[in-house]
């Protein structure tokens, strides 16, 4: 008889900056004061278009809205450790992470608008559209990596999923594959603490989203993901690893979704107010703003100046989106796919009846 530990596991939790904008100098990445106010910049033009988003949805302007407010470290940060050439792929609430990477505005507002042509993503952002369907993100991560390595082309492939989409057999057969085949594959989970009106806790038993990775013998850490450069120095490091042919790695983004699920959505239903204030007082854009402050890179007026170019930026992007003609309904079944499959024509010739 024989009864011993073959195997200790253990998960890292990572935080680099606290909510006052103090840094541990030790774990603080390789960044230039010019990339932190790039990364402060982009933050604060994706709340303001966040915000808007929202405003219009309210005016009957746009469709129903998703809103990523809050968890802009968790997709600044990581969009941020890409190169050109790696590939991104986005969920619905990945608004932050596409615009980190050059999305232009105006075509997410058509998207939330019904309109399938603000979808399509520009031919120089290696990029896949936003996908509605939950969990069906990690396997087309992985599917890229693998690609990317049986071409050679020294690209990595990041995507995000939630932590209700981990409930998903997609996202484990992503995983799974990813570690077999040691595919350059960064699988985020944002852990904003729902599924709509479910808790995490009602969605896996394990103590961590992080954890996961372990069964498929890969690196899983949970990352603070409210501070941006918690965020960007674990996503660095797996880009860094994944491109060096080391294989995937999982990270989980513990942050908190703020607004309601959708502009559909009223979360007063399932959760408290004082819960949502509790973690609006950890704001990853104020964070960094205070870190900034006490640097010294940042003073009021450039803050001003950051604030109101962005709003610039944004009011443009409405004032286009206003402008487009209406799309045409066709478009719905022309989008789906390259070419149409059958059943797809037959819907169309129905419509047209
Ligand atoms: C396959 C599939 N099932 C159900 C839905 C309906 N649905 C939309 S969002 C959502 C919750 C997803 O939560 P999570 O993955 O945690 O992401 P979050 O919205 O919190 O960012 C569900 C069930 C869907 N879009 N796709």
């Amino acid at each position: 008889m024989v009864k011993k530990v073959i195997k200790t596991f253990e998960i890292e939790y990572l935080q680099v900056m606290d909510t006052e904008g103090k840094v541990d100098e030790s774990l603080m990445p390789k960044l230039s004061d010019e990339q932190i106010t790039e990364m402060y910049e982009t933050m604060v033009l994706c709340r303001t278009f966040d915000d808007k988003g929202f405003n219009m949805q309210r005016q009957g302007r746009i469709g129903t809205f998703i809103q990523f407010k809050g968890q802009e470290a968790s997709q600044v940060g990581s969009a941020y450790a890409l190169e050109e050439k790696d590939w991104m792929v986005p969920m619905y609430r990945s608004g932050a992470a596409m615009i980190t990477r050059g999305f232009p505005l105006i075509m997410l507002y058509q998207y939330f608008s019904g309109d399938e042509r603000g979808m399509k993503v520009p031919d120089n952002i290696n990029m896949l559209p936003m996908a509605i369907p939950v969990g069906t993100q990690s396997p087309h991560v992985t599917g890229l990596a693998m690609a990317s390595k049986i071409k050679g082309d020294g690209a990595v492939a990041l995507g995000y999923t939630g932590d209700g989409g981990t409930s998903k057999g997609d996202f484990h057969d992503a995983l799974n594959f990813a570690g077999v085949f040691k595919s350059p594959a960064i699988i985020i989970c944002e852990n904003n603490q729902f599924a709509i009106s479910v808790h995490r806790k009602d969605q896996t038993h394990s103590e961590t989203i992080a954890q996961k990775a372990l069964a498929y013998g890969i690196p899983g850490i949970q990352v603070d993901g409210n501070d941006i450069f918690a965020v960007y120095k674990a996503t660095k490091e797996a880009v860094d690893r994944a491109r060096a042919g080391e294989g995937p790695t999982l990270i989980e983004n513990y942050t908190y979704r703020r607004p309601d699920h959708s502009t559909s959505d009223d979360a007063k239903k399932y959760r408290s107010e004082e819960e949502v204030k509790e973690w609006a007082a950890k704001d990853p854009i104020d964070r960094l703003r205070k870190y900034m402050m006490n640097k010294g890179i940042l003073d009021d007026a450039k803050n001003e100046e950051i604030i109101s170019k962005a709003k610039e930026k944004v009011e443009k992007a409405v004032e286009e989106y206003e402008k487009v003609s209406e799309p045409d309904p066709e478009d719905i079944f022309k989008y789906t796919y390259a070419e149409m499959t059958p059943n797809l024509k037959e819907q169309l010739e129905d419509l047209k009846d």
